[in-house]
């Protein structure tokens, strides 16, 4: 995290979701924007969501990262409360593997959208990324940072290639 004004908010439900919401400020860090993080959780703490969600723009965030498993209802109730975009991270549930989270989020009336990503891990990652390629879109250094990011993926590809003989 740099030390610049927080563009990006990354949220989450619980304390147990960061090992998976880490992966969103792994890339976050990775391309150098700076965000902020903080458990919040729909059910336990609606009040709070609600004054975050209501004062998010005010607080100069872009984008928001919203990250929770089970009943996950953090991302729509948030995105019902700003007009901010909202990214919505499936967490992986114990009960039932992330099913739960993944239908809980995406599933979202017409009218209040949330741009849901795949469950876990590589969820949380891709969520990092849309945030970086939604700011990218007013910001040069970004989309430069990604083209490379894109060519680092294709050389990582070709080097695994070069393995199999
Ligand atoms: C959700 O319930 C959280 O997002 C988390 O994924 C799940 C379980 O929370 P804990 O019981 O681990 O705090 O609200």
């Amino acid at each position: 995290m740099t030390d610049s004004k927080p563009q990006v908010a990354v949220i989450m439900g619980s304390a147990s979701d960061w090992e998976t919401m880490k992966h969103a400020c792994d890339i976050l860090d990775q391309f150098g924007v700076a965000y902020h993080k903080q458990v919040i959780s729909a059910h336990r703490t609606p009040e709070l969501m609600a004054d975050f969600a209501h004062g998010a723009r005010a607080n100069g965030f872009k984008v928001i990262i919203a990250g929770a498993g089970g009943a996950a209802h953090l991302p729509g109730m948030v995105a019902a409360q700003t007009t901010l975009p909202v990214i919505g991270v499936p967490v992986r549930s114990h009960a039932l593997s992330g099913w739960d989270s993944l239908l809980s989020i995406v599933q979202m009336p017409g009218g209040i959208p949330v741009a849901t990503t795949a469950v876990g891990n590589s969820g949380a990652t891709n969520a990092g990324l849309l945030a970086v390629q939604m700011l990218s879109a007013f910001d040069a250094d970004l989309a430069s940072k990604l083209e490379d990011y894109r060519n680092e993926l294709k050389e990582k590809v070709a080097q695994s290639n070069a393995q199999l003989v």
